[in-house]
């Protein structure tokens, strides 16, 4: 490595490791990790997977891929003996931010996990120039501005593979950039990026996410979720849709081709795992290059194709469950329309429920309902949410393809939430019980024999107190944000959403404030910790934040409760923070409304890096609990059953809760107080305020005082800190079952039986 550094940064600037920028060490790094990836082997077979998503949440590739070709030990061992530390090289390069949440940074964790497995798999999606926007702060709010991450070098390879897609008005050139994807001591795989040459970043002015909307030709992969909140934007998502898949759909074809298959049998060669409803137009899509360009009959094409994808369901919220107006399709893609109502007919011809049609009364398309007649495989993302898409939200479908359904539970990679986030855990473990987890998750269950060994409760402990003062270092530097170390760290952080309730862990945060105040003070100090981005136009979600923030500014501005209690929330939360933030985490917020969070994946992160979780029975909190037993979560709240109940009856009352309940009472006046009003505006505190009394359709109110009960009872127990350690130790010797590698093993022999 250290030979090979030598020649690059003589060969470009000229310079020695002694003489060299970081800047360029870092280009050099990056260069000959590129060349190291680009010499892997290539995993192949007889038959592939497309993963295809609108999102695939990468984050930082060096060290990454540094870890999966087993360079990262000796390069840090050079670079040290120069005076460098990779860690400080890291920070120069750029995070991508190909997406929003979950749902893409899940497809990053399956495609490390492919890669490493051995499968030939490569993920599809768009190189969006600005991803999602960046997050800033100002006059406590929430502001949106653009989020460049292409630099001239970047991870991006461009290939010579190009295709056309016509639109109704105008034909556009895509052009396909790859990542490369290295396994962990494995082959490697790949993410194509689709693009356009004609895209115009300056048409979006500086400290803005705003463009026209119209001009496809030059904004078309700028932004991922572009608003849509008028016809405009809602018709950009589907030029994005259809600019994907329409891509993803050639390369798809012309691979197989090239491989010298008759695309007669694409389903024994090709397997396409449909990331949520965004790539479903990949379904007729295929239909129609099949049957104009390939020969093929209306029946032949419908069968091979429906044989060939699968679908996954990431969601049940009905406002994410997409529905095209037609007369957007027809404006769009005029291309499918024949295609969509040829699909449509055929289920009209065979099945009675209308609640399962494609095109139903409004002229509306329901992507997810072409998915499940036209795929062979219908997926949820944990135990719980599998069986509410079987039971009621999916369940006509259920009725009439049950074979069809199946459960994946999530995972993430170790690489990059363990070995990668937390080296003094990893090499802690490896210690323990070697490095056999490193490949295979369950080994971690070994570690439950150090459960009663006091000497390794204190080790364990103190790799926390260690990884808290880094993140302290960390905000300090570069947010400017002060935390006190020997403080509870409490810690939420996802996409803000109502249905997520940060709004119910802010409560509580007033009500400790007040407790304080009354002179009710903690055993140990508690340091509550947000990260969110709130969709922009999201107008409550932005509230929330605006609540966070003139919290924030209260309680740590307050000499009388500072010393106890603090908020934080930080600023443009993304990969790079989550891999701060995890390890240092005492309690993990899991705290969603039962029923509504499909897994989560936040939840494993945490578990594996020693947090104890805060949360309800949803989404994969409850495998979560059925894993560590009672003792080592704290589960509080209406069970998924009973939510469902009151959404069906309709009998769910906010009132209710609030009139009869003082601790509720109090805490929710105490958005709209006076010194809340001098800090913050009062339209938004004030909406807030309304929105909680009146609606709380996410049933904050239904939870509260058992959540703040069961948040006290763990911050008692946080001050044993030996039992504490225990809990911490049970949490990580049991997450193995969360690797992604499980997660992909189940997918491959379930759904794509690649490699038979
Ligand atoms: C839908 C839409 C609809 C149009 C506006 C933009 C937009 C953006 C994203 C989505 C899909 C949301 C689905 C999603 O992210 N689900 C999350 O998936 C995770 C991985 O399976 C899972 O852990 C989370 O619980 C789930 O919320």
């Amino acid at each position: 490595m250290e030979k090979r550094l030598q020649e690059v940064l003589e060969k470009r600037f000229h310079k020695t490791l002694d003489t060299c920028t970081k800047e360029e060490l870092f280009h050099a790094l990056m260069e000959i990790t590129k060349e190291a990836t680009g010499n892997l082997k290539r995993n192949e077979g007889s038959k592939k997977l497309y993963y295809i998503s609108a999102e695939f949440l990468i984050g930082k590739l060096l060290s990454n891929n540094l870890i999966n070709l087993g360079l990262y030990e000796e390069t840090e061992k050079v670079l040290k003996s120069h005076g460098y530390e990779l860690c400080e090289i890291e920070e120069l390069e750029m995070e991508p931010s190909l997406g929003n949440g979950g749902l893409g940074r899940l497809a990053a964790c399956f495609l490390d996990s492919i890669a490493t497995l051995g499968l030939p798999g490569d993920g599809i999606g768009l190189n969006y120039h600005f991803g999602l926007f960046q997050q800033k702060f100002t006059n406590h709010k929430q502001q949106e501005v653009k989020n460049p991450w292409i630099t001239k070098e970047s991870w991006l390879n461009r290939q010579s593979f190009t295709c056309k897609v016509p639109f109704k008005d105008f034909t556009l050139d895509g052009v396909l950039y790859d990542i490369d994807v290295p396994g962990y001591d494995s082959g490697c795989n790949r993410l194509h990026l689709f693009d356009v040459d004609t895209i115009d970043e300056s048409i979006v002015p500086e400290n803005s996410i705003d463009f026209d909307k119209k001009k496809v030709q030059e904004n078309l992969t700028l932004f991922l979720y572009p608003d849509d909140s008028d016809d405009a934007g809602r018709k950009l998502r589907i030029y994005q849709q259809y600019f994907m898949v329409s891509c993803g759909a050639q390369l798809i074809l012309k691979e197989m081709e090239d491989a010298g298959y008759d695309l007669h049998e694409l389903n024994n060669h090709a397997v396409i795992q449909i990331n949520d409803t965004h790539p479903s137009m990949v379904i007729p899509e295929l239909i129609r290059l099949l049957t104009e360009e390939k020969g093929f009959t209306m029946d032949e094409a419908v069968e091979v194709v429906s044989k060939t994808c699968a679908y996954t369901n990431h969601t049940i919220l009905a406002e994410a469950l997409e529905k095209w107006p037609m007369e957007y399709l027809e404006e769009v893609v005029p291309n499918l329309v024949p295609i969509i109502k040829e699909l449509d007919e055929r289920v009209r011809k065979t099945v009675k429920d209308e609640s399962t049609y494609i095109i139903d009364a409004q002229d509306r398309v329901h992507m997810a309902h072409m998915d499940i007649h036209y795929g062979f495989s219908v997926n949820g993302v944990a135990a719980l949410h599998t069986e509410i898409l079987k039971n009621s939200e999916l369940k006509n479908f259920y009725d009439l393809y049950p074979e069809r359904f199946n459960n994946k539970t999530n995972g993430i990679t170790f690489r990059r939430w363990l070995l990668h986030c937390n080296p003094l855990l990893a090499d802690q473990i490896t210690e323990w019980i070697g490095d056999g987890y490193k490949k295979d998750a369950t080994e971690l269950k070994k570690l439950e024999k150090f459960v009663e060994d006091e000497q390794s409760l204190q080790n364990l402990l103190q790799i926390k107190k260690e990884n808290k003062h880094q993140l302290a270092e960390y905000l300090r530097r570069t947010q400017g944000i002060e935390l006190n170390e020997d403080s509870v760290f409490d810690i939420q952080i996802k996409r803000l959403h109502e249905y997520k309730r940060q709004q119910m862990n802010a409560l509580y945060v007033i009500y400790k404030y007040l407790e304080i105040k009354s002179g009710k003070l903690p055993k140990t100090p508690i340091t509550v910790i947000f990260g969110a981005k709130a969709a922009p136009a999201y107008v409550i979600a932005k509230d929330i934040i605006h609540l966070i923030l003139c919290l924030q500014e209260l309680i740590n501005q307050d000499p009388e409760v500072s010393p106890y209690l603090n908020v934080v929330m930080v600023e443009n939360y993304n990969v790079t923070l989550a891999e701060k933030l995890i390890p240092a985490c005492d309690i993990s917020e899991q705290i969603s409304l039962a029923s509504k969070e499909a897994s989560g994946t936040g939840n494993m992160k945490f578990m594996l890096n020693g947090a104890v979780t805060l949360g309800t029975e949803d989404g994969a909190n409850v495998e979560i609990h059925q894993f560590v037993g009672d003792d080592n979560i704290y589960i509080f709240g209406a069970k998924s059953d009973e939510v469902i109940a009151h959404y069906e009856k309709s009998d769910y009352r906010p009132s209710d809760y609030y009139t009869k309940n003082p601790l509720i009472q109090k805490a929710v006046e105490f958005i709209t107080d006076p010194q809340m009003m001098e800090i913050g505006k009062k339209e938004n505190l004030e909406r807030l305020s309304s929105e909680l009394k009146n609606k709380d359709w996410f049933m904050t109110f239904l939870d509260l005082e058992d959540y703040i009960r069961t948040k006290e009872r763990a911050l008692e127990d946080y001050t044993d800190r030996k039992t504490w350690a225990k809990k911490m130790l049970v949490n990580i010797s049991n997450a193995g079952f969360f690797s992604s590698d499980r997660t992909i093993r189940e997918y491959n022999q379930d759904i794509w039986k690649l490699g038979e």
